[in-house]
């Protein structure tokens, strides 16, 4: 029987017993999109599956941030109250991250009392400490809404890029950390005033003075990403200055000091305290309420960040400074921070829906969890900004997953239920190229590991791709389906040889491919929870070992699919430019967001519904009708004719952003004569609350024209 292991198995994690693994938690204003993802879950998430993998003792922390200016200006934007926001949120990103096989140990959020607790307790012992500078100064404060501005209340000029959209808090273009009164031309988000300085009180982090211990901190590790530790080293030469802790604002964890009414936790000390307090909750639903500590004061933890490029400033600086001030924590081991990931060539954005969201996604692409984990990780924006592009995740998708990898396991699987009825054949005689190939097999654990461990992930899925390519390669090379009518023997050992690639990258894809390794798993009839370590063997799979029917693991994604995909975004594109004219008026509008739903019309019985012709068209010609606002003239296909109709879009449309556009049309209402154009139908639309249109359109691009409507 077989039995090789990898010779120089390399050992790099030697140093530590356990392992603390976070990601950053998403603030609960909107639902988690791809570049998330591709930020920092799934890495975090491969990273932990890997550890277990190993045998490691790890514990992967996440939860929703539920405080800071973000949901307080959704609350507004949506007329509900900020509670509201995060409940929603934090459910629905919850739930998507489940779905997807984030394996969080615990997905926490901040509002929990244990949360709370933990974050003043923190804050009340470095007060007690004495470490904060108690400081009066004059912070901005918006007259008409009554209110102090900090963060995201206030944007204005970024005095170091001259970027005009800079927050209070962070120049989302230049990255650097801002307070808000660094800001040139300030301007408030509430009412788009002017604010004024008013004095106040707060509780300041001096950084300034904890400079020297800070920048030890950060020259031990100079084995960061490079993109890491430039910022940070960026950062302290410009020298650090003193942050407030504390903000005036209501909605957050309050003051626990005397004399601090009315005022909250600064978000970014509260927020990373969300790590801990998320474990503590974790131990104590275990009922070992104090292990928790084990987790975050231990030496021998490792502790691990995962966040993406705008979060580096407070996971390398602030938060270990804190984390000193405070004196019994482990500092941050390692921050992995990815850059970020666009979306078919423009920056990912939530308030301009450009963006595919997470939960969308699972319900359009039933069962296809891995087509996206293995795109975004293939695609990973580790050391510059990424492109995301539909047309990619096909590539992907049809030439990878289903082409190299489900390619070889499915044509080993097959010929093996062919050939044996589905049970291993025994390994008769090897070659010397049998033996160079299973050489090869027992180095990929330790080879991908290493990329793992330095946290290339990429780099990590291309060797276990490279694995299956392996495989393919020597099925093609030994022809066992040829060789099958004249040296049956030899492709005994040829199937065998096969199936134990099988089984190995069965082990190997865990970490990348969860959802594809448990149907595999179960297809080749390994019940046992086989580690990592396990495949740097060959003999997974003995002889006489009966495995289960086998289907296909991956599907291909047809044309029509993405298609979909970009017609979705080009929707959005084009209700984002008729928006971008209006965001001045909804800033100054108090009531702007809150949705006024119509009441319901008189019954109606179905015949009268059904006096109605309504179609699928595309609209083929658009034009504008001259000295009119609204006015657009339109040729539409309906499949029964090109006929004019006019309608009144064009305050939301582009003409020639529409054409190839498909609408729904009533072809049966008289024409009408409109600016002297003979209109015939009439284009359906929906209508928000705030006048903004948009085309009711069919859920599939491939629906024809002149299909009816009923
Ligand atoms: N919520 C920022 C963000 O989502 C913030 C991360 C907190 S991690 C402690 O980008
Ligand atoms: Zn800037």
């Amino acid at each position: 029987m077989p039995f090789l292991t990898s010779s120089k198995h390399t050992k790099l994690m030697n140093k530590f017993k356990r392992y603390t693994v976070t990601a950053a938690l998403p603030y609960a204003n909107g639902p988690v999109h791809i570049g998330h993802l591709a930020g920092c879950y799934l890495p975090a998430d491969i990273y932990v599956r890997y550890l277990r993998s190993k045998g490691e003792d790890v514990k992967f922390i996440c939860g929703s941030d539920e405080h800071g200016v973000p949901i307080t200006i959704k609350a507004k934007k949506e007329g509900i109250t900020p509670q509201q926001v995060v409940d929603k949120y934090h459910k629905i990103m919850g739930d998507a991250f489940k779905e997807f096989g984030i394996s969080f140990d615990i997905y926490s959020r901040t509002s929990a009392k244990v949360h709370h607790e933990t974050a003043s307790e923190f804050f009340k012992t470095l007060y007690d400490k004495g470490v904060f500078k108690e400081e009066i100064t004059e912070q901005y404060f918006d007259e008409k809404a009554n209110q102090f501005l900090a963060d995201r209340y206030i944007v204005g000029t970024c005095p170091k890029c001259g970027n005009d959209n800079a927050y209070g808090d962070q120049c989302e273009n230049c990255g650097s950390t801002l307070n808000a009164t660094d800001l040139i031309n300030p301007r408030s988000t509430l009412s788009g005033e002017k604010p004024v300085m008013k004095k106040t009180k707060n509780w300041f982090l001096p950084l300034d003075t904890m400079q020297p211990k800070i920048e030890a901190y950060i020259d031990s590790h100079k084995d960061w990403k490079t993109n890491v530790f430039g910022q940070c080293k960026s950062w302290l030469n410009s020298g650090l200055q003193p942050r407030a802790m504390t903000r005036d604002l209501d909605w957050g964890v309050k003051v626990p000091i005397e004399g601090a009414e009315g005022k909250v936790l600064y978000v970014w000390f509260d927020a990373p305290i969300g790590y801990i307090s998320a474990t503590k909750e974790l131990f104590e639903n275990q009922g070992k309420k104090q292990d928790w500590e084990l987790y975050w004061k231990d030496k021998e933890t490792k502790l691990v960040h995962f966040i993406g490029k705008d979060n580096i400033v407070f996971h390398c600086i602030i938060f270990p400074a804190m984390l000193m001030a405070e004196g019994s924590y482990i500092l941050p081991e390692n921050v992995p921070a990815n850059e970020f990931l666009n979306l078919e060539g423009n920056k990912i954005s939530t308030s301009r829906n450009w963006a595919v969201w997470l939960h969308e996604y699972l319900l359009e692409f039933n069962d296809k969890q891995d087509a996206l984990r293995y795109t975004l990780c293939a695609n990973a924006p580790e050391t510059k900004d990424n492109d995301f592009t539909w047309k990619d995740f096909q590539a992907k998708n049809n030439n990878e997953l289903v082409a190299i990898l489900g390619n070889f396991i499915n044509r080993t699987l097959v010929l093996t239920h062919k050939y044996y009825n589905g049970k291993v054949p025994v390994a008769l005689e090897y070659t010397k190229a049998d033996i160079l190939l299973l050489e090869e097999i027992t180095k990929f654990p330790s080879k991908i590991a290493s990329s793992i461990e330095q946290y290339r992930f990429r780099e990590a899925l291309g060797e276990l791709m490279n694995l299956a390519r392996l495989g393919n390669k020597y099925l093609a090379d030994s022809e066992p389906w040829i060789l099958i009518k004249t040296d049956e023997k030899r492709v005994q050992t040829i199937m065998n040889l096969s199936l134990q690639i099988v089984a190995n990258l069965t082990v190997l894809m865990e970490p990348f491919l969860p959802f594809t390794s448990k149907k595999l798993g179960a297809m080749i009839n390994i019940n046992k929870d086989l580690k990592w370590n396990d495949a740097t063997r060959t003999d997974l799979l003995l002889a006489g070992h009966q495995i289960n029917p086998s289907g296909l693991l991956f599907e291909k994604i047809e044309d029509e699919t993405v298609d979909e995909q970009v017609l979705k975004l080009k929707n959005s594109k084009m209700i984002n430019e008729a928006e971008s004219s209006k965001t001045e008026i909804l800033l100054n509008d108090e009531n702007a967001g809150i949705p006024i739903i119509n009441p319901a019309k008189a019954d109606i019985s179905f015949d009268d519904f059904n006096k109605m012709d309504i179609r699928v068209g595309t609209i083929l010609e658009a034009e504008r009708v001259p000295k009119t606002d609204k006015l657009m003239k339109l040729l539409i296909d309906t499949g029964i004719d090109q006929r004019i109709v006019v309608s009144g879009i064009a305050a939301y449309y582009k003409p020639e952003d529409i054409i190839g556009q498909k609408v729904s049309i009533l072809v049966n209402l008289a024409p009408r004569k409109i600016k002297n154009i003979e209109s015939q139908g009439m284009i359906l639309m929906a209508e928000n609350s705030n006048g903004e249109l948009s085309f009711v359109v069919p859920g599939k691009s491939s629906v024809d024209n002149g299909a009816n409507i009923k």
